[in-house]
């Protein structure tokens, strides 16, 4: 079976590309990609118009010379809704038995629309064993209808599947595939220079909820959370790599009763000469700052608080 999965580009072009020329790796698809290579028989190609700057004409055409059985597309903001569904309408057009699959948050808000616009399918929040069970019924190894977590098409009728349940132990899951990108494609300008970056997750979900926000509706409001184990293992990979940098993508990185994990994971951070930069602007985070100065991180990266806190990794500032 081949999979392609997308990330469509923004054309309203992020705050973090525009001033910080941050590229991240799609840390999403990576993920998706890492479930899907436990299938056996799995291909999967990886298609970035963000990071390639690519059009929808060149993206859609890479995907049809690839020829896959299934193509997944991210729609990680809401900014990125257009340019996901021409690709898929454009797929569509030139090859209707490929299986089109839309996920991330605004899919998981706006699921019957994306079926009227297009799409084959739409998974709910995460989609780590949806994308598995759904590459098993293109093997003809099980139906639609049974897998969970998931809104499709049958005869003209939306069907929305049983919730699938949270992932309670996230180390169980595959490493995000990032063999399968070009590191020198994924950079930040924030130290200068253009270093390359890989994003990781430690955790999922919050247990606050903030009405404006969408995270805890898509992650649920347990905060669930890798083992210091697993999260040194990613480090690892992403190091061998080559990435001068580790982005963590956790909407919230300490929570009180884990506190005395994260202090350990830092400490092991330290030891193994990781340069550890956190962000910690004012506004909720005052719990954050004293905590990681104990565990020994040096430096911060913080814009929205005083010039005197920014440090640069290997010439550290302490706080004033
Ligand atoms: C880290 C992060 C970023 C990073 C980029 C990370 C990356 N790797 O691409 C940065 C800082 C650059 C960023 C930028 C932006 N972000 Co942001 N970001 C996040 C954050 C905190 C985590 C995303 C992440 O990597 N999660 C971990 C991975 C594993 O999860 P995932 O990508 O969601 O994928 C999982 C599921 O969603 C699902 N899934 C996703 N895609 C697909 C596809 C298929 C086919 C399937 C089956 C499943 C599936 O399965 C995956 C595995 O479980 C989320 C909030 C959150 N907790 O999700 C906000 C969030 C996604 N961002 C948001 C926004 C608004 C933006 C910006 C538009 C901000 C701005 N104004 O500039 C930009 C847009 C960037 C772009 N080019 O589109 C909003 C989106 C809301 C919306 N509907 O628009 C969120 C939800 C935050 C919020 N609560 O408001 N972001
Ligand atoms: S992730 Fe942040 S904004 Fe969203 S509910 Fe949690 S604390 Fe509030």
């Amino acid at each position: 079976m081949k999979t392609v999965l997308i990330r469509p580009s923004n054309p309203t072009r992020s705050g973090y590309l525009t001033e910080w020329g941050f590229i991240p790796t799609p840390l999403g698809l990576l993920q998706l990609a890492g479930c899907l290579l436990t299938l056996e028989t799995s291909e999967v190609k990886v298609v970035d118009m963000e990071a390639d700057q690519m059009q929808t004409d060149r993206a859609v055409d890479e995907v049809i010379r690839w020829n896959p059985d299934l193509v997944g597309v991210t729609i990680h903001a809401s900014a990125a809704h257009k340019t996901a569904v021409q690709i898929a309408q454009s797929i569509k057009a030139q090859k209707a038995d490929t299986l089109l699959v839309a996920g991330g948050h605004h899919a998981t808000f706006l699921p019957n629309e994306l079926l009227r616009e297009g799409f084959d399918v739409v998974a709910l929040g995460e989609g780590d064993d949806t994308i598995v069970d759904v590459g098993r019924t293109v093997q003809g190894e099980r139906q639609l209808k049974d897998v969970p977590g998931i809104v499709f098409k049958k005869d003209g009728q939306i069907v929305r599947t049983q919730p699938r349940a949270l992932i309670e132990n996230l180390d169980r899951l595959p490493f995000p595939a990032l063999d399968l990108v070009q590191k020198e494609k994924y950079t930040v300008r924030v130290f200068g220079s253009r270093d390359t970056v890989a994003c990781l997750e430690t955790s999922r979900g919050c247990p606050y909820a903030c009405d404006f926000c969408s995270v805890t509706p898509t992650w649920g409001s347990k905060w669930r959370n890798k083992s210091n184990a697993r999260i040194l293992m990613e480090l690892d990979q992403a190091r061998k790599l080559g990435y001068d940098w580790v982005f963590f993508t956790d909407d919230i990185f300490v929570v009180y009763p884990n506190i005395k994990q994260r202090m350990d994971l830092f400490r092991q951070l330290i030891q193994q000469r990781f340069n550890l930069v956190d962000r910690a602007d004012e506004g909720g985070c005052n719990g954050v700052e004293p905590r990681t100065d104990k565990a020994g991180i040096r430096s911060r990266y913080a814009p929205c608080i005083p010039r005197n806190r920014v440090g640069k990794p290997g010439n550290p500032q302490k706080d004033a």
